[in-house]
């Protein structure tokens, strides 16, 4: 089954939302198979936005994912990295659709509350970054069949 890394950013557990977007995948029929709250390193957070390490805004945006407690979730779905990304909704605030996270709970690109993998590639890198094999469960959803 496919995985995909999602990761709510400091912002997101500072305005108590994490039950609220939990909640938006159960109900979708994601399985979580990781989850762990922690506050990342430097190292960590250079690793995960290593793509971006030249663009201006880097030391700011490892700034802000290295300035408080993040929920670092692994899920696991059929095409679970285009569906967790449709529901994380675009990255700039003025595209972010209604419905979907970034548009309902967020106006500004830096402190846009989440992250998801946006490929296989991505994810496969990101995952080890917060995850050990171990920590990430194999287990089915008893409603499993009604879903897909
Ligand atoms: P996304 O995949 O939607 O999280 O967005 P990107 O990979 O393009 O960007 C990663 C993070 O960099 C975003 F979550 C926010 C931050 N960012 C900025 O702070 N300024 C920018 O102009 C673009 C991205």
């Amino acid at each position: 089954m496919e995985r995909t890394l999602v990761v709510l950013k400091p912002g997101a557990i500072q305005r108590e939302l994490m039950g609220e977007i939990i909640k938006r995948f159960e109900l979708k029929g994601t399985t979580i198979i990781g989850m762990k709250l922690l506050h990342a390193t430097t190292e960590q957070a250079n690793r995960h936005y290593a793509v971006h390490k030249e663009k201006s805004f880097f030391p700011e945006l490892v700034d802000y994912i290295t300035s408080g407690p993040i929920l670092a979730m692994v899920l696991a779905g059929p095409n679970i990295i285009e569906i967790v990304r449709l529901m994380t909704g675009k990255t700039n605030p003025l595209e972010s659709a209604p419905g979907t996270i970034r548009g309902d709970f967020s106006l500004n690109t830096q402190k846009n509350l989440i992250h998801a993998s946006d490929s296989v590639e991505s994810a496969e890198y990101e995952i080890p970054i917060y995850f050990m094999d171990e920590e990430l469960l194999e287990y089915h959803l008893l409603n499993e069949s009604s879903i897909y």
